[in-house]
């Protein structure tokens, strides 16, 4: 209860900070991307989402926190345009929840129009395992967000059991590879079949493929031998305040 509290004081104090990890595509050798991901600045003390985010899913504050999310994503992603020329988008993380709303478009359309970026600027990911669990919720939002611009991302894919039939009605752009199969890849031969799959499944459904947590070289080559080119990991960096971040931007414009 007294994390609760704190956390609720942390919103309205602005303590919840977004850290940014380059999305990289490794053949054009350029930064394509970035995602958001929630840090609390509490005291001296930098609070991993692990520690809040559940019991912020709990208590429903993950609700106005994320909503905060969208709206600092937009913030930034003008800032990045005015100062290095950035069209990319910055992807924000959404549980289920915010997808049973039904403002959840209208919130969106509100953070963009305040800042002036296209609706492009924002993508969304949600994970394979809650897209599953509601789908009678969020197909509509998803259908809604796809009309207005709004690119969705499909988190930790391959863990979720979606069925393909689904899959292929859904207006999504990209999956993204889970870590775990990332991890295995050159050690379990099982780990380079389910990643040959998935790329061979966006392939076909015209979908884009990245893959997250890649650690080592190895890793790298063998995806990118796959046909998977866009990769996100401590390899590259790891997620970043956004005064670092723009070191990669300067990079890359
Ligand atoms: O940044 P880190 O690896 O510590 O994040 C741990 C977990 O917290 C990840 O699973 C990530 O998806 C989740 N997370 C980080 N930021 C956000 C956010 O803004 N919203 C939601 N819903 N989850 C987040
Ligand atoms: O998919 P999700 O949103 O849960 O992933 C974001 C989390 O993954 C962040 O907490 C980030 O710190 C973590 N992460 C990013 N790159 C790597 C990596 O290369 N290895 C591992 N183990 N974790 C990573
Ligand atoms: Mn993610
Ligand atoms: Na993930």
């Amino acid at each position: 209860l007294e994390l609760e509290s704190a956390l609720h004081k942390a919103i309205e104090r602005d303590e919840i900070v977004l850290h940014y990890q380059p999305k990289i595509d490794v053949r054009a050798a350029r930064m394509v991307g970035a995602e958001a991901l929630m840090r609390w600045q509490r005291g001296d003390k930098l609070v991993p989402p692990g520690d809040f985010i559940p019991l912020a899913e709990e208590t429903g504050l993950i609700v106005p926190l994320s909503e905060w999310a969208l709206r600092e994503a937009a913030r930034q992603a003008k800032v990045w345009q005015l100062n290095f020329g950035f069209s990319d988008s910055i992807a924000v993380n959404l549980p289920n929840r915010l997808f049973e709303r039904s403002d959840l478009v209208e919130h969106i359309h509100q953070c963009v129009s305040a800042y002036g970026v296209p609706h492009r600027a924002i993508q969304l990911e949600i994970t394979e395992t809650g897209l599953m669990k509601d789908l009678q919720n969020v197909i509509p939002a998803l259908h809604r967000l796809n009309e207005v611009g709004v690119e969705i991302s499909i988190d930790d894919f391959g863990t979720g059991y979606s069925s393909l039939a689904y899959l292929t009605t859904l207006p999504i752009s990209e999956v993204k590879i889970d870590r775990s199969f990332v991890r295995d890849l050159g050690i379990t031969p099982q780990s380079s079949a389910v990643v040959t799959a998935i790329i061979a499944l966006a392939r076909s459904l015209g979908l884009r493929v990245i893959a997250e947590g890649v650690e080592t070289l190895r890793q790298m080559e063998v995806l990118h031998r796959l046909g998977c080119s866009v990769m996100q990991g401590f390899l590259f960096s790891k997620p970043l305040a956004p005064d670092d971040l723009e070191r990669w931007l300067a990079q890359t414009v």
